[in-house]
């Protein structure tokens, strides 16, 4: 179809707006013969900035960007959005405790999510990439009661790319080769991927590495903790790689995962594989037209179960501490 879809970006000014919004523009998303229509919000401070942003996606003269609205209210930037992709979050800063991390951002997803379920399109699909993902979809879920619950997600692609990068390295075979690999949990230090069920050409990847301590002291504290690497070596946070991985996504939820392959995706859980229901949890999930499914059937053994456990329990705390402050 040729009616450019509506994408709303939070958070546009920001170091991964820099590196989604081209991406975006240029045609990632959904390819180079389906234009989209860019709706960026930001804070009333942070405007100018995103307007010298927009005058660079001008520059661009990109055939596939049907426009750009910028703005800093939410009803009218997200009014008939198709995608939105919330990456503005409020970042810790020093000194600053969890609750007050947890009630700042409480505050922006209430309120975006509210607004979302006044005014975007009845199709609407939602990434959360901006900190603390699961929770904060959580927030923006509860806050849109209208809208179905399966069409929110958060990242953890970033963490299914960097696992499967490490996965390639540690082999020696190239990424296409690898399948079926799963985050489980929260995006945060306590997440799991997983190699008893990822695949390197066919062959299960756990027994290709054939070294159970290098996937517990090396693979999965290096995937885990990535992000502090990244930190360390680059002196601010992953900001391409982020952006690149909400685009993959985005690209796999609206036009279907591989066949023979799955992707992580941190969804609103059934109760599969214990995790609570109604918990925005990390699994393996297939897509297809906009929809999404846990696998099912995967046997986890008692390691597996172990790390799963503890990154599950860390979400209960995340939401039980949002429930207290009354923002769920
Ligand atoms: P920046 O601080 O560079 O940009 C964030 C932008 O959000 C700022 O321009 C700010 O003005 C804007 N913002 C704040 N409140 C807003 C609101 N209420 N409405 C609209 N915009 C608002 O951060 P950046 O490096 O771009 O990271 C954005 C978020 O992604 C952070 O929360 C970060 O922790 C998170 N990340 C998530 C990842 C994931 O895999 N899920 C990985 C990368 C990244 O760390």
């Amino acid at each position: 179809s040729s009616t450019p879809l509506k994408v709303a970006v939070t958070g546009a000014a920001g170091q991964i707006g820099y590196s989604l919004l081209f991406r975006l523009a240029s045609g990632a998303l959904l390819g180079a013969d389906r234009p989209i229509e860019l709706r960026l919000l930001e804070i009333t401070p942070a405007l100018k900035a995103l307007e010298g942003v927009v005058m660079e996606l001008d520059d661009c003269a990109f055939p596939t960007l049907a426009g750009v609205e910028i703005g800093d209210d939410a009803n009218t930037v997200f009014d008939g959005v198709n995608l939105a992709l919330l990456v503005g979050a409020r970042p810790r800063t020093k000194g600053m405790e969890r609750g007050e991390l947890l009630s700042a951002n409480g505050a922006i997803f209430t309120a975006q999510g509210k607004a979302l379920n006044e005014v975007a399109a009845d199709d609407v699909r939602i990434g959360v990439t901006g900190n603390p993902a699961n929770t904060n979809a959580l927030i923006a879920m509860t806050n849109a009661p209208d809208i179905p619950r399966e069409r929110f997600s958060a990242l953890t692609r970033l963490d299914h790319n960097r696992a499967i990068s490490q996965l390639a390295a540690r082999t020696g075979a190239p990424v296409t080769d690898i399948r079926r690999m799963t985050i489980w949990g929260n995006h945060s230090a306590t997440q799991y991927p997983d190699l008893f069920h990822a695949e390197v050409g066919g062959r299960n990847a756990a027994e290709v590495v054939g070294d159970q301590s290098w996937i517990e002291n090396d693979f999965i504290p290096t995937v885990a903790k990535r992000g502090a690497a990244i930190i360390e070596a680059r002196g601010s946070s992953s900001a391409a790689s982020a952006a690149s991985a909400t685009i993959d996504a985005a690209h796999d939820w609206l036009l279907g995962s591989a066949d023979d392959d799955w992707v992580s995706m941190a969804v609103a859980s059934d109760g599969s594989y214990g995790v609570p229901e109604g918990l925005i949890s990390s699994f393996p999930v297939t897509t297809k037209d906009g929809s999404w499914e846990i696998v099912q059937g995967l046997d986890i053994d008692e390691f597996s179960r172990g790390r799963i456990n503890a990154s599950v329990a860390e979400l209960e705390e995340e939401r039980a501490a949002v429930t207290e402050l009354g923002l769920i």
